[in-house]
């Protein structure tokens, strides 16, 4: 105790019209950007960038999959503090407010060189100061997560040590070339020759970066001589992956989440972390689920978008996900990771010493073989693709299509639910509605049809076809013939030919 008591002050100040928190506290403006050197940046090294420094959200400028550059598309993601995708609440007062915005501020003269790392600060007038720019490379940050996930000792034996492999990772002109290069070439030695289509363009070169049979067809048919061993394609913003054994291989995107969740302890991150949960959309097929049954592991089943995994990963219950879209990835981000997926097969690779092909095989042996396929309807009239919709989730939630019996050829099908998909988020309870319509019949089999979000002219019609086979007898088929008798079914149903007009799909997985 001091003799006298402390001096109390009284200073005038005015009222703050602009202080009411928010969701967690106050935020506000700092002036501070952070961007890619040469304004590159795939969107998985973005979410990373943004869980390290702690950003209020980031912005992605992207084409992502579809066609880019000047006759193409241009696209932009949000991603929230989390680093993932914003989710609908945040992504409808975008909208509304795009609709009632009355002014913006712009600096046109400010000039950032984006090619130099480091801080640059401007001298802005009055409620932007201070405002820093700092570029960063692109891969570095990125680079280092992964060096933690994976053994980088041990994949490097297995692309450059005695018994190496050969690899042909295609980049597709997308942003994921420099991270291929540092990371696979020079930093786990594969040859420089191991790394195609590397130099990122505007355009994309002209092609569609996403990486399936119909638009990867270059890389298909490259692996067919048998010279390599593996394969994986990327999309423009490096998000999605296609991977491939020797002579072409496919191993469709439902499969291999399912071969990395059997393999999970091949990946050290794993070994350490845990594993909490898997996950898949609603139209991926329901091979995870086989292995999550055998490992007593909690699967959930999310509406289509990677939004959906952040909430459970953000509540510690999911480790690893995957999208039949060519999207796989786990929680050391929030958002599908084409190279993560690529380390991790290469991860069981360098484990098992066994091809992709007998990999694959011996999943199905083990745990049954889901037969899957898509077809996609792209670019068909908005108000014929709703209207069949419209008429399809009638016709299924009439009480007589339950049980009904489709007989095509020797097999019948018979209905056992049908319904318009909707899921209430087990962490929130956020509920959302009108996900897909899902016919599935008496022992699992499922058709699904969906329309897709991210098209920018008309819509794609997706119709989705998942049949588990356990016979081992019966699970080396090509899927097409396998699921035939579905698609007949699923074609006569819905009458998508007569209805869009077209005589068949535009791309098939
Ligand atoms: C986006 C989402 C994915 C989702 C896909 C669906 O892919 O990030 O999670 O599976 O859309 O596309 P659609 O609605 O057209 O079927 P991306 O690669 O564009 O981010």
């Amino acid at each position: 105790m001091t003799d006298s008591p402390l001096q109390v002050l009284t200073l005038p100040t005015a009222p703050y019209p602009d202080q009411r928190p928010g969701t967690s506290g106050l935020r506000k403006k700092v002036g501070r950007l952070v961007i890619g050197q040469n304004g590159i940046m795939s969107t998985p090294a973005v979410s990373c960038v943004i869980r390290k420094m702690k950003a209020i959200s980031g912005i992605i400028l992207t084409a992502s999959h579809n066609p880019g550059g000047p006759d193409g598309d241009f696209g932009i993601k949000f991603n929230t503090a989390k680093g993932g995708p914003a989710p609908q609440a945040v992504t409808n007062k975008i909208f509304q407010m795009s609709r009632t915005i009355e002014e913006y501020a712009i600096c046109p003269d400010l000039r950032v060189d984006l090619g130099t790392t480091g801080k640059q600060t401007f001298d802005l007038e009055n409620k932007f100061k201070p405002f820093t720019v700092e570029i960063v490379d692109p891969v570095e940050s990125y680079a280092n997560s992964l060096r933690n996930i994976f053994d980088f000792a041990f994949l490097k034996e297995l692309l450059s040590g005695d018994n190496h492999i050969q690899i042909c990772l295609d980049a597709m002109h997308g942003v994921v070339g420099p991270y291929v290069k540092k990371i696979l070439c020079e930093e786990l030695g594969s040859p420089a020759n191991s790394a195609i289509n590397c130099e990122p363009l505007e355009n994309f070169g002209g092609h569609h970066p996403d990486p399936n049979l119909t638009n990867a067809a270059d890389l298909v048919e490259t692996m067919r001589n048998g010279q390599y061993d593996f394969g994986a394609a990327f999309d423009g913003d490096g998000d999605r992956n296609m991977i491939l054994g020797k002579h072409g291989f496919f191993v469709n995107p439902s499969d291999s989440v399912a071969v990395i969740a059997a393999n999970i302890f091949c990946i050290p991150y794993f070994q350490h972390a845990g594993v909490r949960g898997f996950a898949r959309s609603m139209p991926t097929s329901a091979a995870l689920d086989m292995v999550a049954k055998v490992t007593k592991i909690q699967l959930y089943e999310t509406p289509t978008g990677w939004k959906f995994f952040g909430s459970l990963m953000d509540a510690g219950r999911l480790s690893l996900c995957g999208e039949e879209s060519f999207g796989t990835g786990s929680d050391h981000i929030r958002e599908k990771d084409g190279l993560w997926a690529v380390l991790a097969w290469l991860s069981i690779l360098a484990t098992r010493r066994q091809s992709v092909e007998d990999i694959m095989t011996e999943h199905w042996r083990t745990y049954g073989r889901n037969y899957y396929t898509r077809f996609d309807y792209e670019e068909v009239d908005l108000d014929a693709a709703v209207e069949m919709m419209l008429d399809l989730e009638l016709m299924i939630s009439d009480k007589a299509f339950i049980k009904q019996v489709f007989t095509v050829g020797e097999k019948k099908y018979q209905v056992e639910t049908a319904d318009n998909f909707e899921y209430s988020d087990p962490v929130d309870g956020t509920i959302s509605r009108n996900q897909g319509l899902r016919i599935i019949f008496k022992g699992g089999s499922r058709i699904i049809f969906r329309l897709g979000g991210t098209g920018s002219f008309g819509v794609t019609v997706h119709l989705y076809i998942d049949s588990y086979e356990k016979d081992i007898n019966k699970i080396f088929q090509d899927p097409q013939v396998a699921l035939a008798e579905l698609v007949a079914i699923a074609l006569q149903l819905s009458h998508i030919h007569e209805r869009t007009g077209r005589s068949g799909p535009t791309v098939i997985t």
